[in-house]
């Protein structure tokens, strides 16, 4: 299966996966059992099954073929080129393609002068307005090509100018870009690029992310920082007709080795083999020409020569267009796609689904909860009629007066959860303070401080270690509270419930220490900004300026998920106290409305428990019910085209039992 059904495929799982989880958030309404955090966790899994992305980033040296390989992998329906990717047209500053719905169909740039700037890419991003925009028309190929043609657009500046965005480093020589005959020195126009197109692929959560050569990369640390780890595929793109390039080996080493193998599938390309087809040559002779390029490459990355995928995008984007299916065999541009699909596509699926498994079997276990406390009340009322059997008026009278003793005992837990609520939002209120926003400030303004002291060359990497240490700490710090609040709610749930017949269950806290992984690949992810080569860069100081500001937008989206959960683990501890001292109430009322019933000869004792049975009954098949819908929902297969039928089939179930 290509990568474009493949992800096809996905597309329609989340689908059904959004359908059907809307169809149980209301079944569940309908029988009451939504309370706070069950919509809460209803909502985030719906939101992170459909807002699922999935990006690919080709990354490599300028004019290895990056631009003409997505052409051919997903644009090859538009009938030609899409991406700049003829001679002399290159893609001078990085793209993303990807869609929004809110945005209209169109290209965005960021002007390369914001680089004089501090503020992060990411900020950037806030300001819509700040950049150049060019409206697209997806259904004119040829006005979309030409629209994108801005993406390879330069300007000429002076070295002065190249030096202060980022281009010409009087250190370092070899890597600056040519002089032209005036002295001026040619620089991309603009820094970023967004395209908003509605893509099928794109439309299902795709984002594609283009790069230009090594010195963009170089100059901009958000690509390296936050783009490209958090991208789920790298592609990596060597070109036969040059070989492993010292400039390629540069990307490779400071670029796309990480240590974060598990999340990140990487793929390299050797592209341009038509270049080795030669009329001359027999077939044998190319395929073993093509096949010492391969292995020469895959030796010189340490590689095992089955990782090295050689390719021809150009031939392959012809043959598809022209329907060439020999061509398109020969350009082995197929090997690639599948490669692709498998790489990511399973490896995406995977975590979503166990993610989603996860959140599922929390919300199971929420829901079930209630169905829990109103089965125990039946049970208490049950045992109370049974015991009136045969019982005289004034003993029915009694036992009226004794549920309003109760009941009036009961309102003092009111004052108790009070208490209960005060204590938990002061543990709380600690660790929202260590995980939020102002100490994220205060602890990277320090670094930012240390980086401008003269003289910090070679300090550079202590004060980056010990700024993630210090970060760590603070999750563990939210850890150890955390903790607490968990030994707090279990003494106080344990006597609640003894007290007043609650069955409230304090909720696991949830583990942090996947967030301390987070920062400690975002920390490694740094670590090539702070070698030696780089220090020329480290010593101007809107360089560590920009390079810190990066690093918060993606330090922030840390502390935020760790916060996420922190919040959500609260938020079904208060919520069961407001669910169970509702549900409790109720059952007080019915009680005294059962009593009063059979005092004034309204109803019978038997008809009343024969009532309650029926009553039990129900909320026997509404907790299987849930466990079905539920496991369903957990389990959903793979879909394929008769799993989509179901779906709708299962929609009947669900609209019939919420009749
Ligand atoms: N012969 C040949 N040329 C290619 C192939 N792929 C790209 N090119 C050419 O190589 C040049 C650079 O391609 P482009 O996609 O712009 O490279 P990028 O800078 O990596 O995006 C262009 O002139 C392309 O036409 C290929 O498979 N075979
Ligand atoms: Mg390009």
């Amino acid at each position: 299966m290509s990568f474009n059904e493949q992800f096809d495929q996905h597309g329609a799982w989340r689908r059904e996966f959004a359908l059907r989880l809307k169809l149980l958030a209301e079944w569940m309404k309908d029988h009451d059992l939504l309370d706070a955090a069950v919509e809460e966790r209803l909502h985030r899994l719906e939101t992170q099954v459909r807002s699922d992305k999935v990006m690919v980033a080709f990354v490599a040296e300028f004019s290895r073929g990056k631009s003409e390989l997505i052409n051919a992998i997903f644009f090859a329906g538009y009938g030609r080129r899409i991406m700049p990717a003829g001679a002399g047209r290159t893609t001078m500053c990085p793209t993303e393609l990807g869609y929004d719905a809110e945005v209209p169909p169109c290209l965005r740039l960021l002007p390369i002068e914001t680089r004089l700037k501090t503020q992060a890419l990411m900020e950037w991003r806030a300001v819509p307005e700040k950049w150049a925009r060019v409206d697209l028309d997806v259904n004119d190929p040829a006005q979309l090509a030409m629209a994108l043609e801005k993406v390879a657009e330069v300007r000429h500046v002076t070295k002065q100018e190249a030096t202060a965005l980022g281009f010409w480093h009087d250190e370092n020589i070899d890597d600056n870009p040519l002089v032209g005959p005036d002295g001026l020195i040619e620089v991309p126009k603009w820094r970023h690029a967004l395209i908003n197109i509605a893509h099928p692929l794109l439309k299902q959560g795709l984002v594609i992310l283009d790069t230009p050569g090594l010195n963009a990369i170089g100059a901009e640390p958000e690509l390296t920082v936050s783009l490209i780890p958090q991208a789920h595929a790298v592609v990596f793109i060597l070109a036969a007709d040059t070989g492993v390039t010292k400039s390629d080996l540069a990307i490779w080493r400071e670029h796309l080795i990480t240590e974060d193998d598990e999340n990140i599938s990487r793929l390299v390309v050797l592209n341009k083999i038509d270049t080795l087809w030669d009329a001359l040559s027999s077939p044998e002779q190319i395929e073993s020409q093509i096949q010492r390029q391969r292995h020469n490459c895959a030796e010189i990355l340490d590689l095992a020569v089955e990782q090295v995928i050689p390719v021809s995008a150009q031939k392959g984007l012809v043959a598809k267009v022209n329907r060439d299916d020999a061509l398109l065999a020969a350009s082995h541009l197929p090997d690639l796609e599948f490669a692709l699909a498998e790489g990511i596509m399973g490896k995406r699926q995977r975590i979503l689904r166990s993610a989603v498994a996860t959140g599922i079997a929390e919300l199971r276990l929420e829901a079930g909860r209630s169905i829990h406390i109103r089965r125990r009340d039946l049970a208490e009322q049950m045992d109370e009629l049974r015991g009136l059997k045969g019982k005289n008026a004034s003993v029915i009278k009694h036992m009226r007066t004794r549920i309003e003793l109760e009941q009036t005992e009961f309102d003092t837990s009111g004052a108790k959860i009070h208490a209960v609520r005060s204590v938990h939002l002061k543990l709380l209120r600690d660790v929202f303070h260590l995980l939020g926003t102002p100490t994220l400030k205060s602890e990277l303004a320090e670094l930012t401080h240390t980086l401008k002291q003269p003289g910090i060359k070679f300090g550079v990497k202590k004060a980056y270690s010990q700024t993630f240490d210090h970060l760590r700490g603070a999750l563990q710090k939210a850890q150890t509270i955390s903790g607490e609040i968990h030994t707090m709610l279990m003494a106080s749930f344990k006597q609640l419930n003894a007290e007043f017949g609650f069955s409230l269950q304090a909720p696991q806290a949830p583990d942090l220490n996947r967030f301390a992984n987070d920062l400690s690949l975002i920390e490694r992810s740094h670590l090539q900004y702070l070698g030696v080569s780089n220090v020329f860069r480290l010593s101007q100081s809107d360089f560590s300026e920009r390079l810190v500001r990066a690093l918060a937008t993606r330090l922030r989206m840390v502390y935020e998920s760790a916060l996420g959960e922190l919040e959500l683990w609260n938020k079904s501890a208060a919520s069961q106290l407001d669910a169970q001292l509702r549900e409790r109430r109720r059952n007080f009322g019915r009680r005294i409305e059962a009593i009063e019933r059979i005092q004034s000869a309204a109803s019978g004792l038997d008809e009343r428990i024969g009532e309650i049975n029926v009553q039990a009954q129900e909320l026997n098949l509404l907790d299987n019910k849930l466990t079905d819908l539920t496991s369903r929902l957990a389990g959903a297969p793979v879909n394929n085209s008769a799993n989509v039928a179901d779906v709708d089939e299962q929609g009947k179930v669900f609209a019939t039992s919420a009749a």
